[in-house]
């Protein structure tokens, strides 16, 4: 490597590690930051208190845009919707298109768009639930806005998380994403049926989705050939 070349790579790195905000204002992000995280902590905290005083069990799902969040969804409620009265809160940016596909198997949905905001908060399930009748519900599922970063600023006050990648997105995608992982309770790796095709190595993730939490349960699915819903929902004790 020539000198010039070693020397532009150093002042990359050094430009890489000098954190461009200013000390004041940097503080005052983070002290914002944390208060924001504190009341909506606080709000989550009341609504799982109050669903499980009305024994209403929920679950929310995180995962990127495409993961399959919604197949999923989809593929249990197929399964369970006879056995339990299912709300499925959506959380999308705009339109009604995963509420709409999920509606068509016996559930009950309501889409929250969120505009611009990347992630669902405690505050907008909060206004959900203040607004429907929770007598009607045994399970509420709640699939959040597709994004692996925003939603875990925000618990959401569910009895459950799970996370889903999808082997597309490559055998590294868990390793960038320790905090979702570290407040999971499930892990699920999806689109199997492409494994042949892709070549992704699933035990990487699994070990990956482990060393951050040593409890996560990880189970692989495919939602398009139905395989391993059943053990997915088993692991939701449903
Ligand atoms: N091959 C394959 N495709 C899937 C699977 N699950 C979802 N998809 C497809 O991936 C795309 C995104 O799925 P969707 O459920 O909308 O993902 P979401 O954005 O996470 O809700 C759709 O075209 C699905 O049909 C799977 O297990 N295998
Ligand atoms: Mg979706």
């Amino acid at each position: 490597m020539s000198e010039k070349r070693k020397q532009d790579i150093q002042r990359i790195k050094e430009l890489e590690s000098i954190n461009l905000a200013r000390e004041e204002i940097r503080d005052f992000v983070i002290e914002t930051k944390k208060q924001v995280e504190k009341d909506n902590d606080l709000l989550a905290n009341r609504i799982n208190n109050d669903l499980k005083s009305r024994g209403i069990k929920s679950i929310d799902i995180v995962g990127a845009i495409g993961a399959g969040k919604t197949a999923l969804l989809e593929k249990i409620s197929e399964k369970i919707s006879k056995k339990y009265r299912i709300l499925v809160i959506c959380g999308d940016i705009t339109t009604r298109v995963d509420a709409d596909r999920i509606e068509k198997h016996n559930v009950d949905t309501i889409q929250i768009n969120t505009g611009r905001e990347c992630a669902l908060n405690a505050y907008h399930i909060y206004q959900v639930l203040n607004n429907i009748d929770l007598n009607d519900y045994d399970l509420i599922f709640i699939e959040n806005v597709g994004n692996l970063i925003c939603p875990s600023e925000f618990q959401l006050g569910t009895d459950k998380r799970i996370t889903i990648v999808s082997i597309t997105e490559g055998e590294w995608v868990i390793e960038k994403h320790p905090m979702l992982f570290k407040m999971s309770d499930i892990a699920v790796i999806n689109k199997i049926d492409l494994l042949e095709r892709l070549g992704t190595n699933i035990d990487k993730m699994k070990k990956d989705a482990k060393s951050f939490n040593p409890n996560i349960k990880v189970i692989t699915t495919s939602a398009k050939n139905n395989k391993n819903i059943d053990l997915l929902i088993e692991a939701l004790e449903l």
